[in-house]
């Protein structure tokens, strides 16, 4: 049986933006000798390597950043795709200016800066903006709880460019990501799937609709594990690969 296991990156392996810990690395290396593994995380790969270490690229078989619309294998990059080629620029413009402009009429607690991070293969809107502190994150976090910020200003979104082709998904604390429909995480299964892998599993915290681990979690082909936290991954893998 050829198996890998596929793991989400924030609130899976390591708390949201924040490293991964010494020992959940020394258990990956453990794992690493019974089965292959893989990241797919929404962040872009500079963010993955900040929390998961430079060398993630050739201590996991792959590393797919921005859901693996870029793509490495043991530590060779082998596939981009252009979020700019699909949509255009000028429906680029008209959906970075409805954003921008939604964002100038919200009220929160605290506004900072970069409000969009245009990147590779998608777009992420942070109604906050991404450069706010640890403490701020975790203050718009509970706030958004409360009051849906991002998801009111997702259907916002939906009824302004409803046949747009975009999918909008929540991975994180502060943003949501908005990429073509189908450029989700189940877009890295092709790659997995082309090298024969038998079984793959998928760990992720954010499984249920509207969350960005949604779709490859509920895709026949993998065999989906929602966990709650970082410790609750270890505990699972544990039970599951007899560690
Ligand atoms: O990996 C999940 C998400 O991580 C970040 O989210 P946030 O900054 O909101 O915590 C972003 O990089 C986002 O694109 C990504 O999906």
């Amino acid at each position: 049986m050829k198996r890998i296991i596929l793991f989400d990156v924030d609130g899976t392996l390591t708390k949201a933006r924040n490293p991964i810990t010494k020992e959940f690395k020394a258990f990956l290396e453990a794992l690493h000798e019974k089965v292959a593994i893989g990241l797919v995380g929404g962040s872009d790969l500079a963010k993955i390597q900040e929390q998961v270490g430079h060398d993630c690229v050739h201590k996991f078989d792959y590393v797919f950043s921005q859901n693996g619309l870029v793509a490495h294998k043991k530590g060779e990059h082998f596939h981009n795709q252009s979020f700019l080629e699909f949509i255009g620029e000028e429906r680029l413009q008209a959906l970075i200016n409805f954003c921008l402009k939604y964002i100038a009429d919200l009220k929160l607690p605290k506004k900072r800066g970069t409000f969009i991070e245009f990147r590779q293969g998608m777009m992420n809107v942070s109604p906050i903006g991404r450069n706010c502190s640890q403490n701020e994150r975790d203050e718009f976090e509970k706030f958004d709880k409360e009051h849906n910020i991002r998801k009111t200003m997702i259907s916002a979104l939906r009824e302004k460019f409803p046949d747009s082709g975009l999918s909008f998904a929540i991975g994180g604390q502060i943003s949501f990501d908005i990429y073509p429909d189908g450029w989700d995480k189940r877009y890295c299964l092709k790659f997995v799937e082309g090298d024969g892998y038998d079984e793959i599993f998928f760990f992720g915290d954010k499984t249920y609709p509207g969350g960005n681990d949604h779709e490859i979690f509920e895709d026949p082909r993998t065999k989906g594990h929602t966990v709650t936290s970082p410790d609750d991954t270890m505990q699972q893998l544990k039970a599951l690969f007899q560690l």
